[in-house]
């Protein structure tokens, strides 16, 4: 059975013109700075986000904690939102592997603004409250989904936060789709942040991999840092042959992600028990509650797997599915038929 997979966009599969570019990548040994591959993608990373300087990772989830681990030290706490990755998803790396504690902040929608995020930021007084030490922004937001900062309100909150001596990061896995909402350039949205994370490996479809940029002396140290997690690669270049393609060619086609998105979303607003605001779908994710239709999430999945579609609940009420290529118009159509199906009986 060929099943519609929409549990996420990385499951995406490399393209023919990914998998021809890896074959024939030329490589080198990367530990030591000499995959040419590698060395041409970061430069390119830097240049399209307006940063100095850039460095090859294996997943999100060390880009993000690398970043992490730079911006602060043991003893101090991070803001985040409160459905964001870093806090959720990323197994309490920050806790455990540079000392900080997460100070979670709900945004409505998972939008952050500075009125919310005021009241938590701790500086040196009084001396026995906890600091807080960095910003990090996920945009878009994944888990509340797929919802876009406006480029107004991440400039804001930087601003305000450096003015505190504060340095901010961007959980940037989907920054591409967040550009294309927002209609502006990855470096724009870039701009304001101290460092920015990156997925390849998402609706961009490379099999592996994501991108931190920076300063220069930010991405010469996160190269050390990269070691300490055991992300040195070697011979990467086969990656990063893939990586580029995606960065250069993958975002033209997030727009029809968007529109399919969307479609998912208008249809299943019609579905009886099924909640969901088409109008707040921005981007590439559909999150909607079915608690109403009095099943679980997990029964849902099962039913709609039963049916050829693959997608997962985030939480007991409500079902996430992601658009990606590998997804087109009839999938959207089937789903929507699935979930009408399995509702209506
Ligand atoms: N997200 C995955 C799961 O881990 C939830 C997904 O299926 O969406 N930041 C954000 C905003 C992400 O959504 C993800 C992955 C990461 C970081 C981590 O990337 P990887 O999986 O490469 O470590």
């Amino acid at each position: 059975m060929k099943f519609i997979d929409l549990r996420s966009d990385t499951v995406t599969k490399p393209t023919a013109a990914m998998r021809r570019a890896m074959a024939d990548a030329e490589v080198g040994d990367d530990v030591y700075g000499e995959d040419p591959t590698v060395n041409r993608l970061q430069e390119r990373a830097a240049e399209l986000f307006g940063k100095e300087a850039a460095l090859f990772v294996p997943s999100g989830t060390m880009g993000n904690q690398i970043c992490v681990k730079l911006h602060t030290h043991p003893g101090t706490e991070i803001i985040v939102e409160e459905r964001s990755h870093i806090f959720n998803y990323e197994m309490g790396t920050a806790a455990a592997f540079s000392g900080v504690t997460c100070r979670p902040v709900r945004g409505e929608d998972g939008l952050l603004n500075w009125d919310l995020i005021a009241g938590s930021i701790h500086l040196s007084a009084p001396y026995y409250v906890t600091p807080t030490s960095l910003v990090a922004l996920e945009n878009s937001h994944n888990m509340a989904g797929g919802t876009v900062l406006p480029l107004s309100v991440m400039d804001d909150i930087c601003d305000r936060a450096h003015a505190l001596g504060l340095p901010t990061h961007l959980d940037g896995a989907r920054i591409f789709n967040a550009a294309l909402a927002l209609d502006t350039t990855v470096a724009e949205i870039a701009k304001p942040f101290d460092s920015v994370m990156f997925c390849l490996s998402k609706g961009l479809g490379a099999p592996v991999g994501s991108i931190i940029v920076g300063t220069k002396d930010f991405i010469k140290k996160a190269v050390s840092v990269r070691k300490m997690l055991g992300g040195g690669m070697r011979q990467v270049g086969v990656l990063a042959a893939a990586g580029m393609l995606a960065l250069e060619d993958s975002p033209k086609l997030l727009a029809e992600d968007h529109a399919n998105a969307k479609r998912l979303a208008e249809g299943l607003a019609e579905l009886r028990g099924v909640k969901i605001d088409p109008e707040r779908v921005q981007t590439n994710i559909a999150i909607f509650d079915i608690a109403a239709t009095g099943m679980t999430t997990a029964q849902m999945a099962a039913e709609l797997k039963a049916r050829g579609v693959l997608a997962n609940g985030i939480n007991p009420r409500e079902m996430r599915m992601v658009t990606h290529y590998d997804v087109n118009r009839d999938d959207i159509d089937q789903t929507l038929l699935a979930t009408q199906n399995i509702i209506q009986g």
